[in-house]
């Protein structure tokens, strides 16, 4: 095919095509595109298409699975190729997908980012309830906690986990963000940032560490 390996990125999200999406990778990486260029104008516009399409009826639950298992498989490769040399820490950040929603696509990148901007990453996982997050962060005393939820039913258990951090006289910066996220809505619930993407996270947190 003559695409761009930017649209052939793209074009297998979209199908779902994990079969061939490590091969693309390598590819793009030996035409000279960053990990980051493979992931933000290559994977990530397939996984916003699947999204629009989905919310129009015109592909079901199976296929958004399908895309995101795809992006996932590319994601390890790309976190595999973004590992540098281990700096000092510039601090530890505890992040996890609330309690009651399951999406961890965006979580992980900016894990990944985090780390590699050489920050220490606690990651909880995706569904994690208010009481553990809590737990672990007076345990480890982290620097900062980030909390990721895609939906607008899950979007308050964020108000939840910051206000129970709070409570617990836990002194850490708190960092929200997700799809249906948005600046007002951190002020709101008394987030300390709020970041739209992984970029804008590791950014904000260095502002503030
Ligand atoms: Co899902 N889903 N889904 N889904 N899903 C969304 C999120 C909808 C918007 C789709 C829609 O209807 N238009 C919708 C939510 C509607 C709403 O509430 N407004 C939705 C729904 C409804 C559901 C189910 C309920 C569907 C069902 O079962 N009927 C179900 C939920 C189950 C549950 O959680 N309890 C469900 C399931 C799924 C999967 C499993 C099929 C799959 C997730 C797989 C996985 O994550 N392991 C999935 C997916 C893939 C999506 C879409 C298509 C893409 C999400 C995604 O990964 N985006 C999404 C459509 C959309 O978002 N428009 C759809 C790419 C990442 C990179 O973006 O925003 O997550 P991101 O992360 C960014 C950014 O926000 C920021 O940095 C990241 C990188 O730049 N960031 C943070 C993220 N977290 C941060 C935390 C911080 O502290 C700071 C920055």
């Amino acid at each position: 095919e003559n695409l761009d390996i930017r649209e052939r990125l793209t074009r297998a999200v979209i199908t779902g095509d994990r079969e061939n999406i490590a091969a693309l990778v390598e590819e793009a990486f030996a035409q000279g595109l960053e990990p980051l260029q493979v992931s933000n104008e290559g994977l990530l516009p397939g996984l916003e298409e699947v999204g629009r399409r989905f919310e129009k009826n015109l592909v079901f639950l199976p296929q958004v699975m399908q895309s995101a298992e795809t992006m996932q498989a590319a994601f390890a490769r790309l976190k595999e190729a973004m590992k540098g040399a281990p700096a000092a820490s510039r601090g530890t950040i505890l992040m996890a997908t609330v309690e009651g929603d399951i999406h961890d696509i965006g979580k992980n990148i900016v894990c990944t980012l985090l780390e590699n901007h050489g920050f220490e990453v606690i990651d909880l996982g995706k569904n994690v309830a208010a009481d553990r997050i809590v737990a672990k962060a007076k345990e480890l005393g982290v620097d900062a906690v980030g909390l990721s939820a895609l939906m607008t039913t899950t979007m308050t258990e964020m108000e939840n986990v910051i206000a129970r951090l709070r409570a617990a006289g836990i002194r850490t910066f708190t960092m929200v963000g997700g799809a249906v996220v948005t600046q007002e809505y951190a002020d709101q619930i008394g987030a300390d940032l709020y970041a739209r993407d992984a970029m804008e996270a590791v950014a904000r947190i260095r502002g503030l560490l």
